[in-house]
């Protein structure tokens, strides 16, 4: 059984995570910094809604399918008066399974692996099993990548999964505090799990389109990344 943490005490190995204290004015600001952040998941699960969060934008309710590749540079985003943040490359790439190679090379690029799944989702199985085969994929890779070295990593890369569409999953009506603790620990979420091998995971659960959960939901991988 892979080690899997919920929030709160992930990210903080991850070595290409750092945050520095700032001045500007009278103010002072926390920066934290990303670095690259690798994104993808499944059609329709979100991943243009989170990496538009990410960007500090607020999605509209028109769907736009994804059907290039789009680059987004030098991010600045804000999670509140006193506290940003700034990736420094994120790469939006439709979810269809012809892009699991350009997925592959963000994993190996990146220093942020995020894969989004679709919560509302998590009992077909049908679906469950493409979850369990980009996963697997992804987590060979980052082996791969591991063992083959070279690049004087300290640490194995992590893979976050952000489960989306809380609000219309078996967990729309668990506190918010405990919906993460809730869903690692589901029967969906275990099956989910195997695929992980020695790779740690950590889970986020969200409803992106509302922004309280969705401002928690950066809050939290902010405060994950600098403690
Ligand atoms: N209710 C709800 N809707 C969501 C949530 N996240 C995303 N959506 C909606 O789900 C749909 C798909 O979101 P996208 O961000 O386009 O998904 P995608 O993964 O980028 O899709 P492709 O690029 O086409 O593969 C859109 O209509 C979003 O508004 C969520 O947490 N809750
Ligand atoms: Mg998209």
């Amino acid at each position: 059984m892979p080690v899997f943490d919920t929030i709160g005490d992930a990210w903080s190995s991850f070595s290409a995570f750092f945050s520095d204290l700032f001045s500007s004015g009278n103010e002072t600001s926390e920066y934290a910094r990303l670095g690259g952040v690798a994104v993808w998941g499944q059609p329709d699960t979100g991943k243009t809604t989170f990496i538009s969060r990410l960007r500090g934008n607020t999605p509209g309710d028109e769907k736009t399918q994804t059907t290039s590749r789009k680059v987004y540079k030098n991010i600045e985003g804000q999670t509140s008066e006193d506290f940003c943040y700034r990736i420094d490359e994120l790469v939006d790439i439709p979810g269809s399974r012809d892009r699991l190679n350009d997925w592959l090379k963000e994993v190996g690029d990146k220093s942020n692996i995020f894969y989004v799944v679709d919560l509302s989702k998590l009992n077909d199985n049908a679906y469950r099993s493409k979850v369990n085969f980009d996963i697997g994929k992804t987590i060979e890779k980052i082996e791969a990548d591991f063992i083959a070295g070279g690049r004087g990593d300290a640490h194995i890369k992590k893979v976050s999964i952000i489960g989306t569409h809380l609000d219309k999953s078996p967990w729309a009506a668990v506190a918010a505090c405990d919906a993460n603790n809730v869903i690692a620990d589901s029967d969906q979420m275990r099956s989910i799990y195997d695929a992980f091998g020695e790779v740690k995971g950590v889970i986020y659960s969200v409803n992106l389109m509302d922004n309280k959960s969705a401002n928690q939901l950066i809050q939290d991988i902010i405060n994950d990344c600098i403690s």
